[in-house]
């Protein structure tokens, strides 16, 4: 957004938004241009007329002729004109993401019952509404919007970092913040923080934000990528048989690296095919000769694990087919979340000792058969860590 332009009846309101703090630095410096367009300029008669009484009875409605001389001075033909009403679709991080990209936002600021719609049909892009509230006027949500867009435009907000972990973190609620005194009125701040011990504030401020999401916002974790929050790297364990089918394991190395899993164990307590298996890995020869882990029983897989974590992992088994014990996805990304522990991801059926079943996908047309352990695996992989 290099461009924006308000359309109101109330351009008065707009100043102090567009004057003062960050917006106000951005629009001096010309990193933004913003223009106010008095909707009363462009009234009907000489007595500033830019509303009348809604036809079928209501309110008072923005007449369409006065909005569409005020867009039409606003040389807007290649802008993107947004139009705030209860009645939008709901402004996400996603969309402001999106308008960021625009060259020119347009807003247009309804009042009581809002604007003749036969004004929205023909020149209005995009209705988006803050939630299910209703105000006095579309400034504020103008304002609102733009604000948001804004701090996405380079050079707007100082720090880039902040705005950039915002996305990196995207979909958790944030960690609280504490400052100077470090007692105020007798309440001393997190110990951790005034440790100097930057892992474990790290490890502090993750645990923070998932507590609060869970408590908070159990909706957002759907959506979230949980993985910058798990305490350690995953394992994703296969037993022999599953390795060996329709070679699992090769299937598996790239996704397993992608979605940022530590290791992949393998079991299998037959010696000859341990071999057979190992030397199908690309572990031999490219200097990774530990990514894939062999064992001959699970209990030593579990064993080593937790030996390099310093504690017991927590295992998620994936069924093939739906079980009375197992739970849904969503359900189980929250278990992990708050297990805090290692976690080891494979099929049920290899992972006796799981603690966590897991539901098969569904597309919601059954009868063709169990999925291919690759596939099945690599589709949880990504509900559980993919980015969204
Ligand atoms: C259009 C947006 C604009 C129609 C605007 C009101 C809340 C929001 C306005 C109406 C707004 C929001 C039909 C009352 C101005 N209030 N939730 N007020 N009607 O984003």
């Amino acid at each position: 957004m290099k461009k924006v332009t308000f359309i109101t009846a109330f351009p008065e309101f707009l100043e102090c938004f567009l004057a003062h703090s960050v917006i106000g630095r951005a629009v001096g410096s010309k990193t933004i241009e913003a223009r106010v367009v008095n909707l009363r300029d462009f009234a009907v008669n000489r007595y500033g007329q830019v509303d009348d009484y809604a036809f079928g009875g209501g309110g008072m409605v923005l007449m369409a002729e006065p909005l569409a001389k005020a867009l039409q001075s606003a040389g807007a033909e290649d802008a993107t004109v947004i139009y705030p009403s209860p009645q939008g679709t709901v402004l996400s991080q996603e969309l402001v993401e999106s308008l960021a990209a625009r060259e020119h936002l347009v807003l247009v600021c309804g009042h009581y019952e809002g604007v003749d719609e036969r004004f929205v049909e023909t020149f209005v892009d995009l209705e988006v509404s803050l939630g299910d509230f209703v105000l006095t006027g579309g400034e504020l949500p103008a304002m609102v919007l733009v604000d948001a867009v804004a701090r996405l435009v380079p050079g707007v907000v100082g720090k880039i970092s902040a705005v950039e972990e915002d996305s990196f973190f995207r979909g958790m609620l944030d960690t609280p913040h504490f400052t100077r005194p470090s007692t105020w009125r007798g309440v001393p701040v997190p110990e951790v923080l005034l440790s100097g011990d930057s892992a474990a504030i790290e490890k502090w401020r993750k645990q923070q934000s998932v507590a609060r999401t869970i408590a908070r916002r159990p909706d957002l974790l759907a959506s979230a990528n949980i993985r910058p929050y798990l305490p350690k790297r995953p394992y994703l364990f296969l037993s022999g048989v599953t390795a060996a089918l329709s070679g699992g394991l090769q299937l598996l190395e790239r996704p397993a690296r992608l979605y940022g899993f530590e290791r992949i164990l393998v079991v299998e307590p037959e010696e000859d095919r341990l071999h057979q298996l190992s030397a199908r890995t690309g572990n031999a020869g490219e200097g990774e000769m530990t990514w894939v882990k062999f064992f001959k029983t699970a209990q030593q897989a579990f064993r080593w694990v937790s030996k390099k974590e310093k504690e017991s992992p927590c295992a998620v088994g994936i069924e093939e087919r739906k079980s009375g014990h197992s739970v849904h996805w969503l359900e189980a990304k929250r278990r992990i979340l708050e297990s805090g522990k290692p976690l080891i991801m494979g099929l049920a059926g290899d992972l006796p000792e799981a603690q966590v079943l897991v539901f098969p996908p569904r597309g919601g047309f059954e009868g063709e058969g169990e999925l291919d352990p690759a596939v099945l695996l690599s589709i949880c992989m990504d509900r559980f860590f993919g980015c969204r």
